[in-house]
């Protein structure tokens, strides 16, 4: 089966066409020949993922997913959350070079607003948004954990080398791909949406 990820992230797309293996044929924003950006505005995850995805169905009349992301830090009131991907930009003037050079301040301004605090609870938050046949369906993924005082280890992307998931020592970045795909937020959501798309095959054969 084809399927579109609506994203312009390459380490999601591996860490997705990973997860589920030869049954799907996963086809990327650059197949389409769609390589703009998707504004994501809203004010939750679950309607940014649902705009991406209906962007693409509206305009290219495939079948396809989205998601997002957020890492919710409790006593933070669950931010950065929505605005994850841009937290250092947030109230702040300061333009980055690059995308490495906005998460490593993302994670700075992260472990500053920690210092001190008696909690570092957090968890990532994965909303995954399907549109299949014209009808939308929406999965979600939990990863619970801690922020970590200092950064560690080189593997994954945005605030891997911070985050340590419950009942581990080693942070999301001291990970191969494949311990992370195991636990992680974005494998649990995405576990959701393979078992639906086997168990409804009558929805997408003929
Ligand atoms: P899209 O093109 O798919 O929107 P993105 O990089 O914006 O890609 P998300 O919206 O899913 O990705 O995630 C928002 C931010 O949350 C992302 O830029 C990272 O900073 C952070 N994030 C998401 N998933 C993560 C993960 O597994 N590990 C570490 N940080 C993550």
């Amino acid at each position: 089966m084809e399927l579109v990820f609506v994203t312009g992230n390459i380490y999601k797309l591996r860490e997705i066409q990973h997860l589920l293996g030869k049954d799907f044929k996963l086809k990327s924003l650059r197949d389409l020949g769609f390589e703009d950006e998707i504004p994501e505005i809203h004010p939750t995850l679950e309607q940014n993922a649902f705009a991406k995805a209906s962007f693409i169905h509206d305009r290219f009349s495939v079948d396809c997913f989205a998601d997002d992301t957020g890492l919710e830090v409790e006593i933070l009131n669950n931010r950065p959350g929505v605005y994850s991907a841009r937290f250092a930009e947030i109230d702040s003037d300061r333009k980055f070079k690059n995308s490495s050079e906005l998460t490593e301040a993302n994670i700075d301004k992260l472990l500053g607003m920690l210092k001190e605090k008696h909690s570092r609870k957090a968890r990532f938050r994965t909303v995954i948004s399907l549109i299949l046949k014209g009808e939308e369906f929406l999965f979600e993924g939990i990863s619970e954990g801690r922020i970590t005082e200092e950064k560690r280890g080189e593997e994954g992307f945005g605030y891997d080398p911070v985050f340590v998931p419950e009942g581990y020592e080693k942070t999301f970045a001291e990970m191969t791909l494949g311990e992370k795909n195991k636990i992680s937020h974005r494998a649990r959501a995405f576990e959701r949406l393979v078992d639906f798309l086997r168990s409804r095959k009558d929805l997408y054969t003929k």
